[in-house]
Order: structure tokens, then sequence, then C-alpha cells
């Protein structure tokens, strides 16, 4: 008898999502992608999250499992654990949230109760879902209170944030975001954090690279809690991961399991251990250097041609945009550039008119493509076509000769993990 197991490849067992997945390859392979949250992760990363680990059930840590079996997992998460504690320098890791809001979720189980007030960041204004968003499980079940950015400096406000401190005395404040392109100062966010005697939770799922390769000031030792996801610019497979304080070690394993999660995706941890592996080399570190000398380059670029950039431009890995200046929103310029295989996301600007399905900006990163080797030059010449696409965005001869110098560029700088045609 033939069972599906004993059938060899994805190709005979299920054409159609053979044929879909060789699509997205094409589409990867020939799109120059600046999603800021986006990255290629490596051939090794992916070899571990497609391996024969799907298979296993592990709830619990190791060495306490509720599961027989566990040897060769306990060897590969205690791997994960040990490499990213000194990747970040903390006391302790839990590798095993699936994503970054899973990450955030675990805090909140472990640390504080539904009800407690918590501060974060406006999620129109950089913040996170996750961050207390009405539509989130977070805005549900805690009571947050929001900060937001300065209307002139469009940097964070801090003297908001601690004039709200002080009002709501929060048992934890949140710091960080999904679409801020400036320094976090998590130094000022703990003394604020320390007045009013909460905790401060720094969320650094966008920044996670850059901190690994020291080009982000580290949130360790200044949050008592740290929360990330592994797959932007830290390059791993997608997924999230707490690093804290010992004092905290406990009740963060505990929030994540049972109290978020059950059990944990073993094939995804050994990528995270994987990438953990990678991200602590000197390469990496020329990595990161680079993601932020690209995105300097891009907006300076941007900038020269008259775009708007929010706050005047970007210390980290991505820039917004306000594309108003062009006569535009943010999905008739995301559309437009995504015809020419440009492809970045409409984002809320600071104090947006619009709402968040049209928005005002486009939100712009440099990890995929530094991934992919472009330099400063090739950013440049990338930012030339952005300008020429937001100039004319319906113009069909515009359309052409952009896609074809996208198609050029992805030519000459392959997509690494990403099989060759
Ligand atoms: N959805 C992610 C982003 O694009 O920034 C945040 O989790």
């Amino acid at each position: 008898m033939t069972t599906i197991a004993s059938r060899e490849t994805l190709a005979q067992v299920d054409p159609a999502i053979h044929a879909a997945i060789g699509r997205e390859e094409a589409r990867q392979r020939g799109t120059l992608e600046m999603i800021a949250s986006e990255n290629f992760t490596s051939t090794a990363v992916i070899e571990a999250v497609g391996s024969v680990l799907t298979n296993k059930y592990a709830e619990g840590y190791p060495g306490k499992r509720y599961y027989g079996g566990c040897e060769f997992i306990d060897e590969i998460e205690q791997i994960a654990i040990d490499r990213a504690k000194a990747l970040f320098g903390v006391e302790h890791a839990n590798v095993q949230p699936h994503s970054g809001a899973q990450a955030n979720m675990g805090v909140y189980m472990g640390v504080i109760k539904p009800g407690d007030t918590v501060l974060g960041m406006k999620l129109d204004q950089g913040g996170h879902l996750t961050h207390g968003s009405n539509v989130n499980f977070s805005g549900k079940l805690y009571n947050f209170a929001s900060y937001g950015v300065d209307r002139e400096t469009e940097t964070i406000d801090y003297e908001q944030m601690a004039a709200l401190a002080r009002e709501h005395r929060p048992k934890i404040i949140v710091v960080g975001a999904t679409a801020y392109p400036r320094t976090i100062d998590f130094a000022r966010a703990r003394a604020i954090a320390d007045e009013v005697d909460a905790v401060l939770m720094a969320d650094m799922a966008h920044i996670a690279g850059l901190v690994a390769g020291g080009v982000h000031p580290s949130p360790a030792g200044v949050a008592q809690l740290i929360t990330s996801s592994t797959h932007k610019t830290l390059r791993g497979p997608r997924g999230g991961m707490i690093l804290c304080d010992e004092a905290f070690a406990r009740r963060i394993d505990r929030g994540v399991f049972p109290g978020a999660q059950g059990g944990p995706l073993m094939h995804v941890v050994a990528g995270k251990a994987v990438s953990f592996l990678e991200a602590a080399t000197e390469e990496f570190k020329a990595y990161s250097r680079q993601i932020v000398e690209n995105a300097q380059a891009l907006a300076a670029t941007l900038n020269d041609a008259g775009l708007r950039l929010v706050s005047g431009g970007t210390d980290n890995h991505l820039l917004l945009v306000d594309v108003t200046t062009k006569g535009l929103d943010g999905q008739r310029a995301e559309d437009a550039l995504a015809r020419c295989g440009i492809i970045v996301n409409k984002n809320a600007i600071p104090y947006d008119t619009l709402p968040p399905a049209v928005a005002s900006g486009i939100r712009i990163g440099t990890p995929a493509l530094t991934s992919r080797g472009l330099g400063p030059q090739e950013m440049r010449q990338v930012g030339a076509l952005i300008v020429q696409v937001l100039d004319a965005p319906e113009d069909p001869e515009v359309a052409r000769r952009v896609a074809a110098e996208v198609a050029q560029l992805c030519q000459t700088h392959p997509a690494p993990g990403v099989p060759r045609e």
C-alpha cells in the first residue's frame, strides 16, 4: 500500500503548493524587497527549519519536559538559549515564542494580570499592535495608556512618556517600535520606569540585528525585559524570543509556557540557534553597519529629490516617507512601486489625517537589499528609481524603464537562501 508519507517530493504530493512556492521563489529573486521588517535568512537556517524537528512535541523546557524522547530537543534548545544569552549579554533567554507578538504576550502573561496598567507607544505613531491597540489582545486584556512622538521633531516624546507614567503608574512601560527611524533612548525610558516603580520592557524586534551588530545601543542591562522577533534585521527564522534578568526568568518561562503557548516549534528553535551563531560573527557586524549606511544613502537621495522624511532622516534600517508631498497617498505609492518590482508597505505617518488602509506614507527598509549585497552606490540608484516612480506613478514608459533596471539589479545581486532558477 502506498501511504502519503512514502511519496517522495512536494511536487509529487502537492503540485499546487509546490508550484505556488516556485512562484514565490521567483518573486523573491526578481523583486527588490524593501519592507523594513523582511529579510533573507540563510540556507543553513532554512535547512534547520525544514527539518524533522517539526515532528516533535516538547512542551516544557530543557530537562523538564512533558514528553519522552526529548534528549536531542533539549540539546538544541539549550544551544539556542546559550547562544542568545551570549549574543545579547543577558542572564536568561526564552527562545520558544512563536513570534514577536507571542513574546509580548508571554511577558504580559508572566509579569502582570489582566486589567493591570501598561504604558506603550501608539500604533499609528510607530508602535505595535501588541503595545496596546484596542483591536489586539493587549488592548482588550490590559489597561493601556499610550505615548507618541513630538509633533515637531517626530521623535519619541519622552516628556510625554514621563508625564503619562506619573499619571497612570503603569506596571510595565513598553518601549520599541515598528515604524520609527531614530535611535531609541533605552536609558531615558528606564529612568522614567524607575521613577514610577514600573518595569521597562524593550521590544527590539525591528532593531535586534542592529543591536547584535553593535550599531544601535543595546537594551541589555537597561531594560529588565527584552522581547524580539528573530526574522527582521537579525536574519533568523520567523519567530520570537524573550531576554531578561534572572529575577524574571521563572515568571517569563511560565508566561510563555503554559501561559501563552503549548508545544514549542522546535524546528524554528533550531533555526534560531543557527541564526544566533551567524549573528555573532564579524561578518554580521559589517552587515549591520552596512544596513545603516545603506539607509542613510537612500535617505539622502530621497531627501535631495524633495521627499519629506519623517523626523528628517534615519539612524537605523528604515525610512518613513511622507508621499503627500508628491500628491500621492501611501496605497498609490505602494502600488506604483510594486508594478516596477520595488516592494514597500504603505504606512501611517505621525498625526496622519488619512485612514491606515490608505495612509500618507510608505515605510522603506534596507535589511533585505543589504543581505543581497547592495551597497550605498546601488542604494542611491534604487533611491533614484523610487523617485522616478513617485514622480510619474501612472506613466507606463517610466514603469517599463524602472522595472528593467530593477530586474538587472536582482540578477547581479542574487537573493541569499533563495534557490536559483
Ligand atoms: N508586522 C511587523 C512589521 O512589519 O513591522 C511588526 O510585527
